[in-house]
């Protein structure tokens, strides 16, 4: 069998055995097939039969959550956590709430951290976990009961040096909060169980900014091999969540006008960018409220577009130099690729995880659109996350300046290794292989050196 064939009956195997978890075998399809010019030249990849250890979580935990609301009637829910890989470093990866969660969701998102943990040179492995609870509309007593739950059951699975749960949709500090009181309660110990922690009781700075920023940074690195920055750039952006909230700061200070933002229930057009005023109106809307972009568009006199994406809306109003899409997987499909291809895109950043289908990927790359590709790009935030776990291993903590600066290097390294190899590999320029390939052959060797766990 060569290269070729082993990843195709590896994908063809992965199909077989879980077949309707549709997420997951895009992710997998996606890696897979990028990764066929190192399988080919390595042939201790397939001897060791990697493809096959590493699309198979080493453990998963799905488990009930009961929990009462505010007019005492009893809910239940279901909690996961898919410890994926921990070949070089303790599971670590985010915790979703969305009435979406389901496992093949919970598995793409875990198959996709062990890749960008590599990527990050930081010492973490792959996990992912969650819950179908619908955050939107529960009072903050509700959130509470339904974490503590949660935690009832999740605590005997994770630990500082076992497995990191952090945020990601729906969990933010708050949430973070209430789990980790609720851990420290059972176990009798503080520790670094959990990142994105408040700052006083042992979180990191910029770990808040830490996605948006650390992705507007690979956006950076993107425009500067065409010899270009971000001045005057019209930036369409999708969500209004923590990483689209601080990718907007981020392109506004580097020169950008950001022109849309998003939610789950629409879309606005910003004809002139977010001014510093708008912006501490989206944070009070949506990170502390948790409330609706509509309302903050009703404050602010900005046109809402009910029920569209951003993609359309900023392609509706005339050019669209970069695409950067902030809120959740397959919000761009290729129809939206060829409007934004259309309207001028020239690049094309994921801040969210899995946010292009495949078909739009290639459609992005056929037309000479410059693609950032998430695993790299959103890296920033899981790199902080393990910042914050080495500064509470060593009990102190570092500046602002630090910490940002710590982040900004480690965005330029991830872009400089998916150059490296997508130059290696002979498809120079293709992030999204370069990328795939540098994350894996550092989780693979250290799979081989490790025997057949
Ligand atoms: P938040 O919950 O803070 O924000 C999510 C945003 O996306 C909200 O505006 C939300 O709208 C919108 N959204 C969520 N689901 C959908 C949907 N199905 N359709 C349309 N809009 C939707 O999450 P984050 O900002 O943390 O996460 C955004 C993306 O970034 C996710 O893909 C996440 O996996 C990824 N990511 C997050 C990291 C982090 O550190 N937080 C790190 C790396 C990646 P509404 O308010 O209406 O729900
Ligand atoms: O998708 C992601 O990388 C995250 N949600 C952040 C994970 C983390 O552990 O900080």
């Amino acid at each position: 069998m060569n290269g070729e064939e082993y990843v195709e009956s590896v994908i063809q195997k992965v199909t077989d055995k879980n077949a309707e978890q549709k997420e997951f075998l895009q992710a997998v399809t996606e890696v897979l097939h990028t990764l066929t010019p190192v399988i080919e030249k390595e042939p201790k990849y397939m001897k060791h039969k990697i493809l096959e250890r590493i699309t198979e979580p080493e453990r998963q935990v799905i488990f009930r959550v009961t929990w009462e609301d505010d007019n005492g009637e009893i809910q239940v829910n279901r909690g996961m956590r898919v410890e994926f890989n921990s070949a070089i470093g303790p599971y670590k990866g985010g915790l979703r709430l969305h009435p979406s969660v389901n496992l093949g969701i919970i598995k793409f998102l875990g198959f996709e951290q062990i890749f960008k943990n590599a990527l990050t040179t930081l010492p973490m492995g792959g996990g992912k976990g969650g819950s179908d609870f619908d955050p939107h509309g529960k009072s903050d007593a509700e959130v509470r009961r339904f974490l503590e739950n949660f935690m009832m059951e999740l605590y005997r699975h994770i630990g500082a040096d076992t497995d990191v749960p952090a945020g990601d949709i729906g969990v933010g500090g708050r949430e973070i909060g209430y789990m980790f009181g609720t851990y420290k309660k059972i176990v009798n110990r503080f520790e670094g169980v959990l990142t994105g922690k408040a700052l006083n009781w042992g979180g990191s700075l910029i770990r808040p900014e830490a996605t948006g920023y650390g992705a507007t940074y690979y956006l950076m690195e993107m425009l500067k091999s065409k010899g270009t920055d971000l001045k005057g750039k019209k930036v369409a952006l999708s969500g209004s969540g923590n990483v689209a909230q601080f990718a907007a700061e981020k392109v506004a200070e580097l020169g950008g006008t950001v022109i849309t933002l998003s939610d789950s229930k629409g879309s606005v057009y910003l004809p002139n960018g977010l001014t510093k005023e708008m912006w501490n109106g989206v944070y009070e809307t949506k990170a502390i409220k948790h409330g609706r972009l509509s309302d903050w568009a009703e404050k602010f006199g900005v046109d809402f577009y009910p029920g569209e994406n951003a993609w359309k809306i900023a392609a509706d109003h005339g050019k669209v130099d970069v695409a950067f899409p902030s809120a959740t997987q397959n919000e761009i499909n290729l129809d939206d690729a060829k409007k934004l291809v259309d309207a001028g895109t020239m690049a094309v950043v994921e801040g969210a995880n899995m946010p292009s289908t495949l078909d739009a990927i290639k459609y992005f790359m056929d037309n000479g659109v410059l693609f950032g590709p998430a695993k790299a790009a959103n890296a920033g935030g899981v790199a902080v996350s393990g910042l914050e776990m080495s500064q509470n291993s060593m009990r102190l903590r570092w500046t602002r300046e630090e910490v940002d600066k710590k982040l900004h290097d480690i965005m330029v390294n991830i872009y400089n290794t998916g150059e490296y190899y997508s130059k290696k590999y002979g498809h120079p320029g293709d992030l999204l292989l370069g990328s795939n390939i540098g994350g894996f052959v550092k989780v693979a060797d250290a799979m081989i050196d490790q025997g057949n766990y």
